[in-house]
């Protein structure tokens, strides 16, 4: 594992590969482990290291990583699993005397609880080392904010290895007296300077005790120049929602719409190791990796181990200002225009094209109702329950095989739905007819999803879910703003040919 290790660090192997190393050394060690002195199968771990999903948070496949390479590689993992309480979190801590607190989280609700949990530790007098996983922590995050919050010493877990290379650098530096748990590693300290004694980073901006200056702000609700209003106005095939079952939604057409990318390089990391030429990794990919995905396609059908269902809608709407007035589609279909039954405010882009979703919509003055397609979508509870049966049964290759399958399809669902809403809305015709191109978003309009950067207010799905009534398909938003099934997205549609993806 050792060897693995390096070779993974070095870009030499693939994290699949590591995987199944993992395995067949877990297997080994069960069947010696009867023949071993209790000494030597027992306590001789290398290091304990306590490990958990936030607050609020369900996504376990990092966490689940980290323990894997780590409990492989002799450290005793105490894995406490997801939406952990820091009163967990601490207990664990004392009662396995842990040389070191792990947190992961994915979202960025679950960033907020890192910190405050960083301030629980402080208080009961903990001063360990923790780090801190997951993919909406940013390295600037957790060495400014979470260091100047924590006594002791934070670390940034970019990847499951990054647990691994810290640990393996610690255990030894803490029994040759060369840790210390303010200062972090003593034979760095000299150099380190700068992000430790006091724990306050020098390169973060001095603080000041000047009060901010108390300035209005201004909302700038002012339209974009660069998005036309004078455009034709589509008519929906239908007013209000729609749910679509597994059978509305065959797998091969699914399948279609899944980015190869995203599941190969992102989900199963296998990624084209430096230096290696593009034509190389293309055939290592031919002959290794689509005879996986083509498995895992056919397994997930066979065995009915995804259950696609959706809903979908058209709303009545009409924007005013950085807000989107939606209607009651039933009124609508009688005739009647109402007050609007609720409103979305989208945040505008402060320079350059000022762009703001609501601009992509008939004005108000303008007299005309618009169309506000939504939907919500999921691969069901079966896809996590499935997932966790793998991981529990230490088939961890498979485990990430699956989870990547799962969560691409779901991304593929959103696709797939999208495109039929832009074919119900006429615009078909102007789909690109290859994949590569459509997730370029070559067609018409745009997708996007609360919780990026164009609509960031997660609160906003609360009422999304509303309006499309999404529990009929057993999809909801808890009061951490986790949707649940796991796997499952939301998205807001637009389809005026000026929607592209945007920051605001
Ligand atoms: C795939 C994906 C999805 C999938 C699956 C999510 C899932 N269940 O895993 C689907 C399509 C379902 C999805 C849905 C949503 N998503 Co999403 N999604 C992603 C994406 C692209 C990749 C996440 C992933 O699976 N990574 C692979 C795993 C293996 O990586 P990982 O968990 O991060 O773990 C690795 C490292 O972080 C690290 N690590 C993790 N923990 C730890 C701990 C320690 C100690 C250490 C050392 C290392 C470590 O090691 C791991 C291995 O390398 C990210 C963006 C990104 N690039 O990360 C957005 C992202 C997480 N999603 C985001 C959002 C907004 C959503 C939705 C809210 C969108 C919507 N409105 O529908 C929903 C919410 C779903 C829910 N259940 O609540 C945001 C979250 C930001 C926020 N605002 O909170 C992100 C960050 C995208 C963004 N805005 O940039 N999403």
């Amino acid at each position: 594992m050792k060897v693995v290790g390096e070779l993974f660090g070095s870009g030499q192997m693939q994290l699949p590969f590591v995987l199944q190393s993992a395995q067949t050394m877990k297997a080994a060690v069960a069947y010696l482990e009867p023949f071993m002195e209790k000494s030597e199968s027992g306590n001789n771990a290398k290091g304990t290291f306590v490990i958990a999903t936030v607050k609020g948070d369900v996504h376990d496949i990092g966490k689940n990583l980290v323990d894997i390479i780590l409990s492989n590689n002799g450290y005793k993992v105490v894995n406490l699993g997801i939406k952990q309480p820091v009163d967990n979190i601490i207990s664990a801590y004392r009662e396995h005397n842990a040389d070191c607190i792990a947190m992961s989280g994915l979202l960025v609700k679950s960033t907020a609880f890192m910190k405050d949990n960083l301030e629980v530790f402080n208080q009961e007098g903990i001063t360990v080392p923790v780090i801190l996983g997951g993919a909406a922590l940013t390295s600037k995050f957790v060495y400014e904010d979470c260091q100047n919050t924590y006594k002791g010493r934070v670390i940034y877990g970019k990847d499951a290895f990054s647990d691994l290379t810290f640990m393996d650098k610690l255990m030894p530096a803490k029994k040759a007296g060369k840790w210390e748990d303010f200062k972090g590693f003593l034979d760095e300290f000299v150099q380190d300077e700068t992000i430790t004694t006091n724990g306050q980073s020098q390169q973060s901006p001095p603080q000041t005790d000047q009060p901010e200056p108390d300035t209005p702000k201004v909302v700038d609700t002012r339209r974009s120049e660069a998005v036309a209003v004078d455009i034709e106005r589509p008519t929906p095939p239908f007013w209000g929602v729609k749910v679509l079952e597994p059978v509305d939604m065959p797998f091969d057409e699914l399948f279609w719409y899944l980015d190869l990318q995203a599941l190969t390089a992102g989900q199963w990391q296998f990624r084209k190791p430096q230096g290696q030429p593009r034509e190389e990794y293309n055939q290592f990919l031919e002959a290794k990796v689509y005879p996986i995905l083509a498995e895992w396609k056919q397994r997930i059908i066979a065995e009915n181990l995804l259950q696609p269902r959706a809903v979908y809608g058209y709303f009545p709407c009409q924007s005013e200002g950085n807000t989107l007035l939606i209607y009651d589609p039933e009124k609508i279909k009688a005739g009647e225009i109402s007050e609007p039954i609720t409103s979305f405010e989208f945040p505008r882009q402060r320079s350059g094209r000022r762009l703001c979703i609501a601009d992509f919509f008939a004005p108000k003055d303008s007299g005309k109702i618009d169309v506000f397609p939504m939907h919500a979508v999921t691969v069901g509870q079966i896809a996590t329950d499935y997932a966790q049966k793998l991981f529990a049964a230490d088939d961890y290759t498979n485990y990430l095989y699956f989870h990547g399958m799962a969560v691409q399809t779901a991304e593929a669902m959103a696709e797939w739905l999208h495109a039929r809403i832009r074919r119900e809305l006429g615009f078909g015709g102007e789909d690109a007819d290859n994949i590569r191109d459509i997730l370029k978003q070559r067609y018409r309009g745009s997708r996007y999803s609360f919780g990026y950067p164009a609509c960031p207010n997660m609160q906003d799905q609360y009422k999304q879910l509303d309006l499309l009534k999404a529990e009929v398909i057993g999809l909801y938003m808890d009061e951490s703003e986790q949707l649940y099934p796991e796997q499952s997205t939301t998205a807001i549609i637009t389809y005026h040919p000026a929607a592209k993806y945007f920051s605001a």
